[in-house]
């Protein structure tokens, strides 16, 4: 990319497109050399286009042209203009039909978008510019065509032809060839194009909708695979059903068909009738996936087949609105997640995931609003931001219209916009116009990038018995704006008023009761000035606010809580999600103590005030078991991290263990009482959430105990490994004795890592948390034990989910091994990101995150981090996807 700097895409540029495809014939040869593609296009002038000369600009990369023709007639050499990504016809009729015939080379394909060979197979992934690797076509998602797709391939080699919508023929043909074609009666974008080719099985089963349509469904893996399909199954007809029941969403299609794919740059894809899927997020059973894969599994089907409404039937004008349909899909399937399973645990786990890496993002050189104004990749802009903030602000939306609004909302969206391409006006408008609420200072939250903190003061005057609470909101400097250039956002603050006996009523003066809650205890405060007090009345005592309730709005919120004030919400207050949080406050307030006293060379005693609370938890059986595993969870590196001005590597990696060590030992009673009442007992596995909840309990229960000083504590683990049913407590156990610093646990680690890959050796997903588990190991020699995991057979970079667990790991979740001071986890880190580079650029420029980070941390390590993005940064060949990262990262040094 040195001779010519990408190019910057604006959305103030927006112009809706000169022409239109009406219909798209694909006739796709594969072969073992090459793949030909016959593409057949039924073209016309937009009659909305200013330009009624334009020329016909087709996108088109990395293919060869070898026939073009206008309605029957070949288009000369001379009449058309080949570049590297476009092809350009100057003179055309206003409609006609536009035959081109191109070949490409899937099996060299490693950036995996595209058409590209998995293996045995052929597929693809056209989200969001990869259709234009296959055909000349005008690649954007405001163009939307009705496609049919003809497939030839040998027979006995991939006897599975398949493609969006309905098959219409299929029949033999010489030379041991066959063909089938499909046809999609819906129109749709090139991105939700898909094709299969390939030696799959497959499982059926049918699903009978609300208008009583019989819809087969179908989920393609390899043979092997079979025994893990049944769950992804049950979470595809739970979340049908799901749709049909909360949002009046039926499916639309007779057929319904999941594809699982080994190599794979995401999740999964939502193309229509045709979703892909990563393995990691299809395919799971007790024996090989843990509880979080699980969970993925039924999270991402649902997310895909949510997409067939939100997204595929109306889909996005332009990749600038990208959070129409991903933030409204991540809260659907939030939602539904949170239904099938426990719905705090589900709020904690989203909520944790973007405070520490959302937030992250937003501090950082790639910070950008929940609508991006511009991009160089678009590629890179399927962040967190984009999707979880995203998510939140739709959640927001919810929030302040109410369930029943919300649903009149969504339904005036997709009714008006059925089969179309919208704006994200275009969805605040429906909800607007359904509620009568006005969101014209909400919209903020779309184009002001960065995390608005809200500092809150309170008075209680005892006489009149009024509780004042004065909210004040600012957001930080960002790339594209900096904290006085951003206007006041519109934040739901959900609070609670918490008394010595429980919640109180709430009386917002000059307000109606909300009546959320029978009691009047809940209330949805809305902060839209920079400044804004609220008086509460008929207060018998000094309450303890509880602020941002649920978690209402994705902002920090700053109230100067005494400790005792934490552990009463722990204790009390009827909101799951607050209690949590009011854990994490204590036990980060505890952990930073901790830091000092390890800055200063000070020994550090556990505040006594976590220890008893923790006791109080774990002692009391009338709990929920799934709070009580997740408040004994200690905040993560990486949330420390992101909340420290300055990153302290040793200290928070430090401190952090030493709470645990001695809460370990403070606790050793209660926490091997909970192990051992969980262990053990001969039940059927199940994925309910109390099954989960046990599980989880029983794990961190052992962790704790194999970082404390029970002499049992290593025997425990080891049973634990050896007795397993399921991989969740496999896996468990593995990483308990692979951290452990204990004399005895480095011989038994290496044994039970080598037991493992002996038994799991021939399951690739398996095989993968043996490498995660190896390189979250936190003791010295890290980099070390990944750079040998490098050369094992169970390691091949051009697969994006190895890279993810051993390199994607190391460099974000092993932070006292990856920032070692003497910058070799950096270095490592570019050396790999210039070998992804080359193969896969979407993959290259994720991995960089942690290098992006470098503004946080100490100037040694900042330079050391810098000197290794320069070193990217001279790179002859960057594509377009590592530049952006790299660059924006170093803007301003
Ligand atoms: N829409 C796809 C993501 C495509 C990413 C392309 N780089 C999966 C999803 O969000 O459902
Ligand atoms: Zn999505």
């Amino acid at each position: 990319m040195k001779d010519a700097q990408p190019k910057t895409i604006y959305l103030k540029d927006y112009r809706s497109p000169d022409f239109l495809i009406d219909k798209t014939d694909l006739h796709v040869v594969l072969t073992d050399d090459v793949t030909c593609v016959t593409a057949t296009l039924q073209v016309r002038r937009n009659p909305a286009t200013e330009n009624k000369q334009a020329p016909l600009v087709l996108n088109g990369q990395d293919m060869i042209l070898k026939d073009v023709s206008i309605d029957g007639c070949p288009v000369q050499n001379s009449q058309y203009v080949l570049s590297p990504e476009t092809l350009t016809i100057n003179e055309v009729p206003d409609a006609f039909a536009l035959k081109t015939v191109c070949e490409i080379k899937p099996q060299e394909n490693t950036s995996l978008e595209g058409l590209y060979r998995s293996r045995t197979m052929y597929c693809t992934q056209c989200e969001a510019e990869g259709f234009r690797k296959i055909t000349y076509y005008l690649d954007r998602p405001d163009v939307l065509s009705e496609f049919t797709t003809t497939i030839v391939a040998d027979k006995a080699q991939f006897p599975v032809l398949l493609s969006n919508g309905n098959l219409i023929d299929k029949g033999e043909l010489d030379n041991g060839q066959h063909f089938a074609s499909w046809h999609d009666p819906f129109k749709k974008p090139a991105y939700l194009f898909a094709l299969v080719a390939g030696d799959l099985s497959v499982i059926e089963d049918t699903f009978v909708t609300c208008s009583n349509r019989t819809i087969d469904l179908k989920i393609f893996v390899e043979e092997k695979d079979l025994d893990k399909c049944d769950h992804a199954m049950a979470s595809l007809k739970n979340a049908m059903r799901w749709d049909e029941e909360v949002y009046g969403r039926e499916y639309d299609l007779d057929i319904f068909m999941i594809v699982a794919v080994d190599d794979f740059n995401m999740g999964a894809m939502e193309n229509k009738g045709l979703n892909i899927f990563n393995t990691s997020c299809v395919l799971a059973k007790p024996e090989t996936t843990t509880d979080m894969g699980f969970q993925r599994v039924e999270g991402v089907v649902a997310h895909e087949y949510f997409h067939n409404w939100s997204g595929n039937r109306v889909t996005c004008r332009d990749w600038f609105q990208l959070s129409l349909k991903e933030g409204f899909t991540v809260f659907r399937d939030a939602e539904f997640s949170a239904d099938m399973g426990s719905r705090t645990v589900k709020r904690v786990e989203d909520v944790s995931l973007l405070r520490t890496l959302q937030f992250a993002e937003d501090a950082g050189p790639m910070a950008h609003p929940v609508r991006p104004p511009s991009f160089i990749e678009i590629s890179n802009f399927y962040t967190l931001t984009v999707y979880e903030k995203g998510a939140e602000v739709v959640r927001m939306i919810h929030t302040l219209l109410g369930a029943e609004k919300f649903r009149q909302g969504s339904d005036l969206y997709f009714e008006r916009h059925d089969g179309e391409a919208a704006t994200i006006e275009n969805f605040v408008a429906a909800m607007e116009d359904a509620s009568g609420r006005d969101l014209s200072q909400f919209t903020r939250w779309y184009s002001q990038a960065g995390t608005p903190r809200i500092t809150a003061k309170d008075s209680y005057d005892e006489a009149s018995g009024i509780y004042q609470l004065t909210l004040t909101q600012s957001c930080p400097d960002t790339p594209e704006a900096t904290t006085e250039e951003k206007q006041p956002f519109h934040i739901p603050v959900a609070i609670g008023l918490l008394g010595d006996a429980g919640n109180l009523a709430i009386h917002l003066q000059g307000t109606e009761p909300d009546h959320d809650t029978p009691d009047n205890t809940h209330k949805v405060l809305e902060l839209t000035q920079a400044e804004q007090t609220f008086s509460f009345e008929k207060l018998p005592e000094r309450p303890i606010p509880v602020l941002l309730r649920g978690f209402s709005a994705p902002v920090k919120l700053e109230f100067d809580y005494s400790r005792e004030q934490l552990t009463a919400i722990m204790s009390r207050d009827d909101d799951g999600y607050s209690r949590w949080d009011a854990c994490q406050k204590l036990a980060v307030a505890v952990i930073h103590d901790a830091m000092q006293a390890y800055r200063s060379g000070q020994p550090y005693i556990v505040d006594t005030l976590l220890a008893e609370a923790y006791r109080t938890i774990l002692n009391d059986s009338s709990l929920d078991q799934a709070m009580v595993a997740l408040m004994l969870q200690l905040p993560s590196e990486a949330y420390l991290s992101e909340i420290a001005d300055v990153v302290d590597v040793e200290a928070i990696h430090f401190a952090r263990q030493d709470v645990r060590k001695q809460l370990a030992v403070a606790l050793e009673a209660e926490l091997l009482h909970t192990y051992n009442s969980l262990t053990g007992k001969d039940k059927p596995f199940s994925t309910s959430a109390e099954a989960v909840a046990e599980r989880s309990l029983k794990n961190i229960a052992l962790s704790y105990l194999v970082h404390g000083e029970a002499s049992s504590a290593l025997a425990l683990a080891q049973q634990q490994l050896q007795s397993a049913t399921n991989m969740t407590d496999e896996i468990s156990a593995l990483s308990v004795l692979v951290n452990s610093d204990s004399e005895a646990a480095p011989a038994m680690a290496q044994q039970a890592l080598a037991d493992f890959f002996t038994r799991w050796q021939h399951e690739a997903l398996v095989v993968n948390q043996w490498l995660v588990a190896q390189a979250n190991c936190v003791l010295p020699e890290g980099l070390e034990r990944v750079k040998t995991l490098m050369q094992h057979e169970a390691f091949d970079i051009k697969n994006p989910n190895k890279v993810r667990s051993l390199i994607g790991a190391f460099c974000n979740n092993n932070a006292i091994n990856f920032h070692h001071a003497d910058g070799a986890g950096y270095e490592f880190l570019a050396d790999q990101i210039i070998t992804l580079n080359e193969l896969n650029p979407q993959i290259a420029a994720r991995q960089l995150t942690p290098l992006t980070k470098w503004r946080k941390y100490d100037e040694s390590r900042q330079a050391l981090m810098c000197k290794a993005l320069e070193r990217i940064l001279a790179e002859p060949a960057l594509s377009k996807d590592v530049y952006e990262v790299v660059s924006k990262s170093l803007k301003g040094k």
